[in-house]
Formats: structure tokens, sequence, C-alpha cells
């Protein structure tokens, strides 16, 4: 039987299989395979190695009790999640689709800056991103929509919402139908009172470990994906859900995340041109003449900046792979 993933503690794996759940362990055959295929590769290791998302086969031995074995795990699409400081990879969710970024259109106040680092954590992991802005019964949409318009130029979609006067909830629901999305956005947004217009009674667990996450103690967030009655699941990750920045498996650099730089990065005079101070740089050109948006450049810069405070050795060892790899072409 095939099913999905949608909850992981300590070892025991709830699978979903139709409209049924099976509470599973992991085949020791699966563990050695991976245990010979990282001596072969020398790739770090996963810290586990089955995750929410993942797509398995099962067996069970009797198929009325509710237990049974992962027998195989699917390729993923897609890994959504973090190195480790000790270098082990995390994946919070597998075959993520969508990371879904929330904000309202006022109280909260709409950050852009925050919203370019959610875009980068999404472009990072190969997630669709999409936006939404919520309350927008408490703003005029023309102005909001102004305040967007180079993200959809940029090619994002951009849902504009409300609870109150329920608008936009039904293109909500059909963007994330039948897909794996995961809701990230400050606190008081409206992420609980969304999904709960979405699908009356959906609930996200509280943030409280937000708090700790951020300052950087351990902690054990226990991802679950909820299913959506109108198809797909929505990730309930309470660690992630206000974090601006993931610590992505990022040696591709932080250029290539910024969708409008993509067409200037080769033409730098330096392969390796951070776009921050070298001469001849085409990004930096590209600013002054007005094709790349300055507050855009300007979150890059500060997203490169907290990246080099915050991890500096891993900043380090990245460039010069970039390096290496930029030498290739
Ligand atoms: N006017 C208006 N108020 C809204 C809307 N959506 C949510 N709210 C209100 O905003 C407040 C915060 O909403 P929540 O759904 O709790 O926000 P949240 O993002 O889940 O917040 P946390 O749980 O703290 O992360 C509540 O008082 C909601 O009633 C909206 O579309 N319009
Ligand atoms: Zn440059």
């Amino acid at each position: 039987m095939e099913g999905i993933v949608i909850k992981s503690r300590s070892g025991a794996y709830e699978v979903q299989v139709g409209n049924r759940c099976y509470t599973c362990t992991v085949r020791h055959h699966l563990i050695e395979e991976e245990k010979r295929r990282l001596d072969e590769t020398k790739e770090m290791p996963y810290v586990e190695l089955i995750a929410v998302g993942d797509r398995v086969r099962i067996s069970t031995s009797t198929p009325t009790e509710g237990n049974g074995y992962i027998e195989a795990c699917l390729p993923r699409e897609t890994q959504f999640g973090r190195i480790r400081m000790d270098g082990w990879r995390q994946v919070i969710v597998a075959n993520l689709e969508m990371l879904l970024i929330i904000f309202a259109a006022r109280h909260p106040t709409l950050k852009l800056r925050m919203l370019d680092r959610f875009l980068v954590t999404a472009e990072a992991s190969d997630v669709e991103p999409v936006i939404c802005i919520n309350k927008i019964d408490l703003a005029k949409l023309e102005n909001v929509q102004r305040e967007l318009k180079l993200y959809e130029e940029l090619g994002y979609k951009v849902v504009y919402t409300s609870i109150v006067t329920g608008e936009g909830v039904d293109e909500l629901r059909e963007t994330m139908k039948d897909k794996i999305s995961a809701i990230v956005g400050s606190s008081g947004v409206g992420k609980s009172s969304l999904l709960n217009a979405l699908q009356p009674g959906l609930q996200l667990r509280t943030g409280e470990v937000d708090a700790r996450i951020h300052k950087g103690r351990h902690t054990t967030t226990e991802v679950m994906l909820l299913p959506l009655e109108f198809g797909g699941f929505v990730a309930d990750t309470p660690g992630i859900r206000t974090l601006g920045l993931l610590e992505v498996d990022d040696e591709q650099g932080l250029d290539i995340h910024f969708p409008e730089m993509r067409p200037y990065i080769p033409e730098c005079k330096f392969a390796a041109c951070t776009h921050q101070h070298e001469p001849e740089c085409a990004v930096k050109s590209a600013v002054e003449t007005g094709l790349i948006n300055p507050l855009r450049y300007q979150s890059y810069l500060r997203i490169s900046g907290f990246k080099e405070g915050r991890y500096e050795r891993n900043s380090d060892k990245r460039r010069s792979d970039r390096n290496t790899r930029r030498r290739k072409r």
C-alpha cells in the first residue's frame, strides 16, 4: 500500500492511506541501506530518515489493526528544511509544494522586507511561494495592490483575503487544493482565522515554541500534516511559522533566489561577485538604472549580512564551494 506520512513522533509514523491511518515503524533494511549509501557518498546524514510529507510504501501484518511497517520511501520532489549547525540535514516537510506567506494589509503593518525573506526561503527550497494579504477589509484594495505590484511582476501569485467579508477565501481554497502547503506569517496576521474560514474547525497548534527556537535552544518541533476536506494537506509547523529565513542548504548563493537578479549574475566581472563592493557588477548597475528595485536589493544585502554574521563559517564554506562551481562553467 502507498500512503503519505502525516505525523512523526520518536520513530513512529502516522501514514495515511486513503482515509485510513496506520502507525508505522521503519523496516531495519531501510536504515541499513541508508547507512551504506552514506558510507559510499560521504553525504551528511539526515536527522531522521523519514519526514512528514514523505510518500511511502507500507505493509501490514494484520490489515484490520492500525499498525504497519514502512518498507520504502519514494523519491522526494522537494525537501523543506535546514542544515543543523553540526551539518546534519533536517527535513521539516518533504514534498512541500507551496509556501503560503501570510501578511495583513494593516494591523500588523505589511512588512515587505520580511516578505523578501520568506520568498528567499521558498525559492531556496524550490517550493512555490504564494503571497496572501489578509485583512483587506481594513485597507483600500488599490493601495495594497500598488504595493504588491512589484511582486506580481516578478511572477509571484498574490491573493487578497478577508475573513470579515469572505473575499478571496474561495480563491485561496482553490490555490491550496490537492497540494501540500505550509503557512508562515507573523503573529496576528490571521493565520488561524483564515484556516478556520477555509475549513471550519481546522486549527494550528499554538506557536509557543517559536520564541525558544529564536533563542537557539534545542527544541523538537513536531510537524503534522492536516488533511483538507477539499483536497490536499496543510503542514502545521509550529517552529517555522514566524521564522523569516531557514538555514537553507544554500551553496548556490543568495543572489540566485532573487529572480530579478538572475539575468545579470553571469554579466558581473567577477564570477564570485557578491554584488556588494565589487567593480563592474551588473547587478548593481541594474539597481542604479532602475531595472532592479532598490528595496529588493536592500533586502538582498540585509539577508546576506544576516547570514554572514550568524553563520560565518558556513558562509565561507559556501562561498568557496560556489567559486569552484562557477569556475567550472
Ligand atoms: N478585520 C479583520 N480582522 C481579522 C481578519 N483575519 C483575522 N482578523 C483578526 O486578527 C486577529 C488575529 O487573528 P489570528 O487568526 O489569531 O492570527 P494568527 O496569525 O493566527 O496569530 P498567532 O496565533 O498569534 O500566530 C484576530 O482578532 C482576528 O479576529 C480579517 O480578514 N479582517
Ligand atoms: Zn555583481
